[in-house]
């Protein structure tokens, strides 16, 4: 019978907003549709309705039908959807879902700094640790840091910032990316009247208090870091950024940051690294001179300078080869970075050099700057898109019509790709590659964006879908985000918090989204673990599993956008 057949019934685990989307995949063989039923936590139905089979679902491999109980609005925790006898998890639905998400998954960033004690009153004991690399030993330290060889023969304080991921390692290029869309999240709800929520005192930061939002604090640490990397006038490449600091080897896991006795080194300056601090800096000296101009200025000086720096060398590619004691971001397409890079001087100064550059910019006008697998730490065009989209500027409205159109266009895309699928996610069959849960959290910001933009709940809708699959409907009914939903991500690819290799360590902090599904198994635990795998069961929950399973700053960045977006009451 078709209740025999009912394997499973994958829901949002943390819940869904009442006036939000609620759809849950059923697992089955049934070919016929099937009664599906939600129940209060005291067992009472309060809707019920029937499935629509969707056949065989290409990313997951399985036979799935979908329930939508959209209409239904009360508010309550504890339900459950039962379909042929089978429960899901139980959900809330309530309006204020995700406040504790959008605090939590900003905080990841504080727990990932670098140079600075974590402190026990702010995060608990579990979490604490004295601060890494400043030079203590056994840390040789960021703090007087030299080149590898042949690269430069001087040293740099190049202190602070975050910790890329599960590594301790520090990345220009995905640190530029990660604090665009954290300050991005700010600059985003300041048009919606919401940067309230992100304001002063609304995080557990050891800036809180200081008269300055939260999340522009939590920013500043990694751009100060940022700033650092550049290359000093009268050197050669000045202006430039270097590409990344690292241990000269991998270290074990766990290694404490404060333990680390690996020597730290300076990769050779980038063209990528160089406009990736660029933009992140024109979007800083634009954000934050209402709060401190003089920090402003300073960005906007490191970013000309970055500018005219990589104009002058624009093909100085990091290599994929260069990935021994941290990883290599190796990247030979940078015109997306110098367009993204236009398009934020351009949106902070006015100043028509640098319009010159976006509107000459083949990305511009490609229909490529969005595609259906995501922007990321190589693929940066969508950002400049996005900037032009939303912040005020001189573009002709001829030029300004064309870009947001070409915002709602792939938001569009997005949502054929949703309908096609069970699970509702915003990447196609073939895009789980590592890292895959941020590129579909980054087609959601798409979305999120295209809503704001048209006012279209259709949007708004598919973005908060998207947050449904990382929560739980998903072809695993894996919550990605440790602490949220009953079965979630807790062995997270990480040196500090690895409980499953020591108990006197802590499991990732609430809040940290794992990378996700992905169908490279790049790792030997993955090797071993997941053969055979369809794409988006290519995941396991366990330490090793670094390309399925590590955390990232440009990962729990997308998070924390979509979570403080989610998170705001809508006026219905
Ligand atoms: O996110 C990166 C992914 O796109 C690459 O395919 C992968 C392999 O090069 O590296 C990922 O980034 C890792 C980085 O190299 C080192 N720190 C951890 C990052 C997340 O796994």
């Amino acid at each position: 019978t078709a209740a025999a057949e009912t394997t499973a019934v994958r829901v949002n685990q943390v819940g869904y907003l009442p006036d939000g989307p609620k759809r849950a995949t059923v697992v089955t063989t049934s070919p016929q549709a099937l009664t599906w039923q939600l129940r209060t936590a005291s067992g009472a139905v309060a809707a019920s309705g029937s499935t629509v089979p969707r056949g065989a679902d290409q990313a997951s491999g399985q036979s799935v039908q979908v329930a939508d109980f959209s209409s239904y609005r009360d508010t309550g925790s504890g339900y459950v959807l039962t379909v042929d006898g089978r429960s899901s998890d139980p959900f809330d639905i309530r309006a204020d879902l995700y406040d504790r998400l959008r605090s939590d998954a900003m905080a990841f960033f504080y727990h990932q700094r670098s140079g600075i004690a974590i402190e026990s009153s702010l995060v608990g004991s579990a979490y604490a640790h004295p601060a890494g690399h400043l030079g203590v030993a056994p840390n040789k330290g960021d703090t007087s840091v030299p080149c590898q060889s042949g690269v430069c023969d001087y040293t740099r304080d190049v202190r602070g910032g975050w910790y890329d991921a599960g590594d301790q390692g520090k990345y220009v290029v995905n640190g530029g990316i990660s604090t665009w869309l954290v300050v991005n999240s700010f600059e985003r709800a300041g048009r919606a009247g919401t940067d309230e929520a992100l304001g002063d005192s609304t995080l557990r930061v050891p800036e809180r208090g200081n008269g300055v939002p939260d999340v522009l604090d939590e920013a500043r640490w990694e751009l100060d870091f940022l700033m650092r990397m550049q290359v000093p006038d009268g050197k050669p490449h000045a202006g430039m950024a270097f590409h990344k600091v690292h241990d000269a080897e991998w270290t074990g896991i766990p290694t404490r940051p404060e333990q680390d006795a690996q020597v730290r080194e300076l990769h050779r300056p980038s063209t990528a690294a160089t406009l990736n601090l660029a933009a992140a800096a024109a979007q800083c000296a634009r954000v934050y001179r209402s709060y401190d101009a003089e920090f402003a200025d300073r960005c906007l000086a490191a970013a000309r300078k970055a500018w005219t720096a990589a104009r002058a060398e624009p093909a100085l590619y990091a290599p994929d080869s260069d990935s021994t004691g941290g990883g290599a971001y190796g990247d030979t397409q940078v015109t997306d970075e110098f367009y993204w890079a236009a398009a934020e001087l351009y949106a902070t100064t006015g100043e028509s050099a640098y319009r010159d550059a976006v509107t000459s910019s083949s990305w511009h006008t490609s229909a490529g700057a969005f595609t259906r697998y995501g922007f990321g730490w190589a693929d940066t065009a969508a950002l400049g898109r996005l900037t032009l989209a939303t912040v005020p500027n001189g573009l002709s409205a001829a030029d300004l019509s064309r870009i947001r159109s070409s915002v709602t266009a792939a938001a569009d895309g997005h949502l054929s790709t949703m309908a096609g699928q069970g699970y509702g996610v915003p990447i196609p069959a073939d895009g789980y590659f590592w890292g895959s849960n941020s590129a579909l959290a980054n087609n959601a910001i798409v979305l999120a964006v295209a809503g704001e933009l048209t006012g279209d709940a259709r949007y708004r809708a598919g973005a908060l879908e998207a947050m449904d699959y990382l929560l739980g409907r998903n072809a695993l009914g894996q919550s990605y985000v440790t602490g949220y939903g009953e079965t979630s991500s807790r062995n997270q690819h990480h040196r500090f918090w690895a409980h499953q290799l020591d108990a006197s360590l802590p499991n990732p902090p609430a809040g940290s989204l794992a990378g996700g599904p992905n169908s490279g198994l790049q790792d030997p635990v993955a090797q071993e673990r997941l053969a055979g795998c369809a794409p988006a069961a290519c995941y396991v929950d366990d330490i090793g599993s670094y390309s399925t399973n590590e955390v990232a700053v440009n990962w729990n960045a997308p998070l924390a956008w979509l979570a403080a977006f989610a998170a705001e009451r809508t006026s219905t």
